[in-house]
């Protein structure tokens, strides 16, 4: 069974599709793993959860910052604004509660202990050892699938860092700010959450998160996400695999048997 990893999909059905007849998969004997951010911003963010949706036995996706702002618009309190108009059609959907749901219960972090990988959608604080790192996951999944979800959602709009000594709603927003938002971090482990540029255009004060001297996790791989300014990039054993597919870049898969052979897509959208 191949196991297929996906960077960022943003809405871009038609690349998606592209993409998997470049990989000729097959949904009766490979499994597709996203990093995360199905929709938002793209054309078809509906028709991305449809058809995802409709090939659940073979398909998981560790949540993004988009796919949470997508619940926090629908089992949340979030008003929707002008900016979230590429998700209308799901608001509107007739079978949004299939795929909200659906969408609710995916991971916040997936691993395949046969490859040694880990997948997040943005990253996992280098101070986190990798029993820390599934706890906090496991919190997490739990709230989003519990009564509290829509506090919880409603709540997350903050740059809250992670600290040890957090507790309540601060530490739930820092561990989903860490997991679906993250870039860079400060020589004190501190997460800037506005700074989204690539690591050669950002001064020495800001250190992406991966190379951190501290990183506890040193003996498994992991593919991440959400950052396309950064684009296919490996270091080390951490590879992102999002590429801008939304912004005219590309999307990119790997074979989990093969990682370092990148298969990519170009997007049909213009840069
Ligand atoms: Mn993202």
């Amino acid at each position: 069974m191949r196991k297929i990893v996906i960077g960022d999909v943003q809405g871009c059905l038609d690349e998606l599709r592209g993409l998997l007849d470049l990989v000729d998969f097959q949904s009766s004997s490979d499994r597709l793993i996203f990093l995360g951010d199905l929709v938002n911003r793209g054309p078809k963010s509906l028709e991305v959860l449809e058809f995802l949706y409709s090939m659940d036995d073979c398909v998981l996706n560790t949540l993004g910052n988009h796919d949470l702002h997508l619940l926090a618009l629908t089992i949340g309190n979030r008003p929707y604004r002008e900016k979230d108009q590429s998700m209308k059609p799901i608001l509107d959907s007739k079978n949004k509660i299939n795929l909200i749901e659906w969408l609710r219960h995916q991971p916040i972090m997936h691993e395949e202990p046969a490859s040694a990988a880990i997948m997040v959608h943005a990253g996992i604080h280098p101070s986190w050892d990798i029993m820390q790192a599934r706890s906090m996951a496991r919190e997490i999944e739990s709230v989003l699938q519990s009564n509290n979800a829509p506090s919880i959602l409603t709540e997350m709009y903050s740059d809250q860092s992670w600290s040890p000594d957090l507790d309540g709603s601060a530490k739930i927003n820092s561990i989903i700010n860490c997991f679906t938002r993250m870039r860079f971090i400060d020589k004190n482990g501190v997460c800037n959450f506005t700074e989204k540029n690539a690591p050669k255009e950002v001064g020495d004060s800001l250190i992406p998160w991966f190379m951190s001297e501290e990183m506890k996790i040193k003996d498994k791989s992991i593919f991440f996400g959400h950052w396309s300014t950064l684009g296919d990039f490996c270091y080390k054993n951490i590879s992102c695999l999002d590429a801008g597919c939304v912004w005219g870049g590309e999307m990119i898969a790997i074979d989990l048997d093969d990682p370092q052979k990148k298969i990519k897509y170009k997007s049909f959208i213009s840069r």
